[in-house]
């Protein structure tokens, strides 16, 4: 099939997603087009066969207060429709993304092209809610041609605040088991800290990563006998944050910050525990990445992540905000190395059973032959 994808290309788990799932689409053989305002972080590094980027840009006007990117999108959208004949339109991130599909649709009507959109997460619970958004996001849920959601529990809120008259359709998320898989312990990483159990967060850092609970949680594990180091791989918003907890805490000089970085796949395995205490995360894309190098997950039981961790075997979930719990938790994995070697095994095994690649894009090929077959547009 030939598939427009349009998603953000920042760092960030819808447009990790979205860039892994066109990567998976073209080895199989389908024609993947990128419509997006720049190369997806993930497909930066090297081309590959298959995948065609288009970019969009949105000219900005000074009479524009704000630039109109949405309607550059749609015209952008049409336009690779009319050149590539394409046979779908598979958005990520309800808004603007889906809005973008159906003007685009709408332009180039009559176009029996299917739109499914991928929600993530806060395109549901953060921006969906707020009223200058809400019944935009209802109304692309209504016009997609399939929705689908990345957990049960993003399912269950997007249908239990919108009503779509679109079903949606749980998708899991998945995470390449080849590329995520424990490696041995990189003397490079961190050379000044050898022997010293790590303690990894990798986030943008916004508010609902809680990073002020990733920085109490290792001071407390620290002031039980632990003695580690915490690695906060990311920037963002709340980093300043993380570190004036920090210095609170006493706990500064054991904090080590790795920036942003294109492969996080060389970073997870050197870690003993990976912590992620968000609230209302609607899957928790790095966490199922720490679980397939084999590194524990300490976290919040919110959200979607408990369909990820699994509690009591591959890691442990708390509430929201217990630290004193999660703290506790990385002491009984930082004193008990076959308790953190079997739960580490069993998070790798667990990913691959549930989340992987093949079976995940199975999925989401025959929604698109579905839906293309509904709307008789080429499929097969
Ligand atoms: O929804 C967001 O906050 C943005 C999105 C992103 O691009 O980072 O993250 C969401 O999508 C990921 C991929 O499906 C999920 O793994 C994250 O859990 C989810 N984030 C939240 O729900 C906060």
């Amino acid at each position: 099939m030939r598939i427009a994808i349009s998603c953000m290309p920042s760092p960030g788990g819808s447009g990790v997603l979205a860039s892994e799932l066109g990567r998976a689409l073209a080895r199989r053989g389908h024609e993947i087009h990128f419509v997006t305002s720049s190369i997806p972080h993930r497909l930066r590094s090297e081309p590959e066969p298959g995948i065609i980027f288009h970019e969009v840009r949105a000219l900005h006007y000074p009479v524009f207060e704000h630039t109109p990117f949405t309607l550059a999108l749609a015209a952008k959208l049409a336009e690779v429709w009319r050149h590539h004949k394409l046979d779908l339109f598979h958005v990520h991130y309800a808004i603007p993304h889906a809005a973008a599909a159906f003007l685009a649709r709408e332009m180039l009507s009559p176009c029996h092209s299917p739109i499914i959109t991928t929600l993530h997460g806060t395109d549901v619970t953060l921006v969906g809610q707020d009223s200058s958004y809400r019944d935009m996001v209802r109304f692309c849920l209504n016009r997609s041609d399939a929705v689908t959601a990345v957990s049960d529990w993003l399912k269950d809120v997007t249908e239990r605040e919108f009503h779509p008259e679109t079903e949606v359709r749980r998708i899991h998320n998945f995470a390449d088991h080849e590329l995520f898989r424990p490696r041995p312990r990189d003397p490079r990483f961190l050379p000044g800290d050898t022997g010293r159990k790590v303690f990894l967060h990798v986030s943008n850092f916004r508010p609902v990563k809680r990073v002020q609970d990733v920085v109490r949680t290792f001071a407390r594990a620290v002031g039980q006998g632990v003695d580690g180091v915490l690695a906060l791989a990311g920037e963002g918003p709340d980093l300043g944050l993380a570190l004036e907890v920090a210095e609170r805490e006493g706990v500064r000089d054991r904090v080590r910050l790795l920036g942003v970085t294109d492969d996080v796949s060389r970073i997870i395995p050197n870690a003993d525990v990976f912590l992620f205490p968000s609230d209302g995360e609607s899957f928790g894309l790095a966490p199922l990445e720490a679980m397939l190098c084999e590194v524990p997950v300490v976290g919040a039981l919110a959200g979607g992540l408990p369909e990820v961790v699994e509690h009591g075997a591959t890691g442990f979930l708390h509430h929201v905000g217990d630290v004193e719990g999660m703290a506790a938790s990385c002491v009984r994995l930082s004193n008990d190395p076959d308790m953190a070697k079997a739960f580490g095994q069993a998070g790798r095994e667990r990913s691959i059973r549930l989340f992987s690649i093949d079976s995940i894009v199975d999925q989401y090929e025959a929604l698109y032959r579905e839906h293309a077959r509904r709307r008789g547009c080429c499929c097969d």
